[in-house]
């Protein structure tokens, strides 16, 4: 792994097991490791960016399909119409944990506002 590699570069390239949900070229989508609802998917793109702080406007195109993408698993996952929440934790005071930045979809449940 380099610097900028973390497990979700190495999902992203088959290298390690994910129960995925959606691939295409740019983006894939898979199941939580540790869900904190009984929907839990996290949508990344192929590209390892680490965090928000790292996009430019030339990644707007990708980040708008992250959230496409979200859409279109919130309806398939069957949650679209109750509600969801879609989240990027961006560096250490937001939790984040894994440095290839990543879209939270969560649903199933009521989710508490604000969040911890
Ligand atoms: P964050 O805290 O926003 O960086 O979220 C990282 C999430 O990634 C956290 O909810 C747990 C999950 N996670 C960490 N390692 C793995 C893994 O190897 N596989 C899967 N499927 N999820 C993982």
């Amino acid at each position: 792994m380099t610097e900028t590699d973390t497990v979700f570069g190495k999902i992203a390239r088959g290298e390690l097991e994910a129960d995925l949900v959606y691939q295409d070229d740019e983006i894939v989508a898979f199941r939580d490791l540790n869900p904190q609802a009984p929907v839990h998917i996290l949508i990344i793109p192929r590209q390892p960016i680490a965090t928000l702080n790292d996009v430019s406007v030339a990644d707007a195109t990708l980040l708008g399909r992250l959230l496409q993408v979200a859409a279109q698993l919130a309806k398939q996952e069957g949650i679209a119409e109750q509600g969801y929440r879609t989240v990027i934790n961006c560096n250490a005071q937001a939790g984040q944990t894994v440095y290839h930045l990543h879209v939270h979809l969560l649903g199933g449940r009521a989710l508490q506002w604000p969040p911890g």
